[in-house]
C-alpha cells in the first residue's frame, strides 16, 4: 500500500517538473515554416496531420521512398519464415535495426532533418529526444492485438510519431486510425478494461467519430500519439509496410521503454563523427 502511494507520488512529481519545464521552455522552441505550422496546429487542435513525402520535400534526404523500397526487399525476405508458418502472435515483424542502420543510414537521418526536427520539438514543446525508426510489415492476419489495440503510447507524456506508409494502404489494410483530441479522451473511460478493442471503443466513442487516415505509398502521418487515442487498423486483405520514427522529451516518463526503439548506443563513435551537435544530443543526451 505504502509503495504503491509512494510510486503514484512519484509519478505526480515528475509530471508536474515535465509540464513546467515544458512551460518555461516556451519562448525557447524553434520557428517553423508556414507549412510546418499548419502540422503543429493541427496537432494541437486534432492529434494528427495528414501529408505526404511530396509535400513535406525534406532536404536531407530526398529519395527516402527509393531507399525505403530497397529496403523492404530486405525486410519481407527477412521476415516471410514468420509470416508462412503463421508465428505472428503479434501483429507486426520489423527489420533488425542494426541492418537498418548499417545498411540504410538515410532512412535512420530523415529522423534527424533540421525541419523534422523542429515540427518534433514544437510538438513535444521541448528539447526532442529521437528514438529512431523502426521499419514495420504488418500482417493481415485479421486479430486485434498489439499495436492494433486501442493505446496512447506510453514512452512520455506528448510522443511524436511519424508514420510513412510504403505500399498503398486502404481502409481494409491497416490504415493508422484515431480519436480526435477534441473528445478529451482518457484512460479512465475504459476503468476495469485491459485492451481497449474495437467494440470497447466504441461503447465510449461511435465508430463514426473515428478517423481513419487510408493514404498512397508516401504518405506521411504525424501524431502526437502520447496524447491521441490511436491503433492500426486490423488489416484484412493486405500487408502493411511502413516506417516508424519516434520522439519524446529528453526525460521521458518510460525511459526504458523509450530506449527499446534504437540501439543506437552500438553506433556512438561512428555517428559523433558525422552527426551535428544539435542532432547528437537528439540521439544520445538523454539514454
Ligand atoms: O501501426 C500503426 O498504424 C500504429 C502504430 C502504433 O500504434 C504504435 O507504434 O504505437
Amino acid at each position: 500500500m505504502l509503495n504503491r502511494v509512494r510510486a503514484k507520488l512519484d509519478r505526480d512529481l515528475h509530471s508536474t517538473k515535465y509540464y513546467i519545464h515544458r512551460l518555461s521552455n516556451r519562448s525557447y522552441l524553434p520557428p517553423l515554416f508556414p507549412l510546418d505550422r499548419e502540422i503543429i496546429r493541427d496537432i494541437q487542435t486534432k492529434g494528427v496531420h495528414l501529408t505526404s513525402l511530396e509535400k513535406l520535400d525534406i532536404a536531407s534526404v530526398p529519395d527516402l521512398e527509393q531507399i525505403a523500397n530497397q529496403a523492404a526487399h530486405r525486410l519481407v525476405f527477412a521476415t516471410s519464415a514468420q509470416v508462412d508458418q503463421k508465428e505472428a502472435s503479434g501483429c507486426f515483424a520489423e527489420l533488425d535495426p542494426i541492418d537498418l542502420m548499417t545498411q540504410y543510414p538515410e532512412i535512420f537521418r530523415w529522423g534527424l532533418d533540421p525541419r523534422i526536427l523542429n515540427i518534433a520539438e514544437n510538438c513535444i514543446g521541448l528539447p526532442p529526444a529521437y528514438l529512431g525508426v523502426s521499419f514495420r510489415r504488418s500482417f493481415a492476419n485479421q486479430r486485434q492485438v498489439g499495436t492494433h489495440l486501442w493505446h496512447l503510447d506510453a514512452e512520455d507524456y506528448h510522443v511524436v510519431r511519424i508514420i510513412v506508409y510504403l505500399n498503398n494502404v486502404d481502409l481494409a489494410g491497416g490504415a493508422f486510425e484515431y480519436i480526435p483530441r477534441s473528445h478529451r479522451l482518457s484512460y479512465r473511460s475504459f476503468k476495469g478494461i485491459d485492451s481497449i478493442a474495437d467494440q470497447q471503443m466504441q461503447r465510449v466513442i461511435p465508430a463514426d467519430k473515428w478517423k481513419a487516415c487510408p493514404g498512397k505509398a508516401g504518405t506521411v502521418i504525424i501524431a502526437n500519439t502520447g496524447q491521441t487515442f490511436h491503433h492500426g487498423k486490423v488489416s484484412v486483405n493486405q500487408e502493411r509496410l511502413a516506417l516508424i520514427y519516434a520522439y519524446t522529451s529528453r526525460q521521458p516518463k518510460d525511459l526504458e521503454l523509450a530506449k527499446t526503439h534504437c540501439p543506437t548506443e552500438k553506433f556512438r563513435e561512428c555517428l559523433a563523427e558525422q552527426l551535428s551537435e544539435r542532432e547528437l544530443s537528439c540521439v544520445y543526451d538523454w539514454r
